[in-house]
């Protein structure tokens, strides 16, 4: 892979893993494949969903609302998920499996208790910014592979908003698993491929 590239691993945390607090089917499944694809890559930046525990996008919050529900916020719709990734727990952190020693930034996100972030560019209210377009520009990096979970909201916002800042995104599908909440990957897929994101399999990539 050119200087140019970077791989930007998204979330692989043991609460989306199996048996974690919101646990995406199969998610541990591809920690194995993203430590491959990380040897192709000079830059790989990984991200951390890392919420405090009063934080807004946690059912446990709302009194009388359940996970899964939505909620109205200042930015927008909000869906309202079972309390995970609370910040220096033990599913906060990476995922055990992940073996990247030159992984050289780890962005958290979702830290702010008013707003939530499945973007590792720019927060729900779509004015707080995280620095990594900067720190990706940095270094002089223009076409990003994106993978992780999960899917349908993580690393799909994640690309759409890598699209927004003038970076060309790529999702390596196969080292993805989704959530699929009432149709969210297909929406999702949708709004990509609106923006402009490719869709590839990790055997494309080599
Ligand atoms: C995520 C829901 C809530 C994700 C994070 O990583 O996709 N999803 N927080
Ligand atoms: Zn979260």
């Amino acid at each position: 892979m050119q200087k140019t590239a970077a791989l930007i691993v998204v979330d692989l945390q043991p609460d989306f893993c199996p048996g974690g607090a919101l646990a995406v089917p199969g998610g541990d499944e591809i920690v194995p494949l993203v430590n491959k694809l990380a040897q192709n890559f000079e830059t790989v930046v990984l991200t951390q969903d890392w919420h405090p525990a009063d934080h807004v996008s946690f059912a446990a919050n709302h009194p009388g609302q359940a996970p899964f529900g939505m909620i109205d916020l200042p930015y927008g719709p909000q869906v309202l998920w079972p309390t995970h990734c609370v910040m220096e727990s033990p599913g906060a952190a990476l995922h055990p499996g992940l073996h990247i020693p030159h992984a050289s930034a780890i962005i958290r996100k979702g830290s702010h208790r008013n707003v939530d972030s499945y973007s590792a560019f720019l927060e729900a209210d779509r004015a707080t910014r995280t620095g990594l377009d900067g720190y990706l520009t940095s270094r002089g990096v223009t076409d990003l592979y994106i993978c992780g979970l999960a899917l349908d909201f993580c690393v799909a916002w994640t690309a759409e908003d890598a699209r927004g800042f003038g970076f060309n995104a790529t999702i390596i599908e196969d080292a993805c698993r989704a959530i699929d909440l009432n149709g969210s990957l297909a929406a999702a897929w949708a709004r990509l491929a609106k923006a402009g994101v490719k869709p590839i399999t990790s055997p494309g990539l080599t």
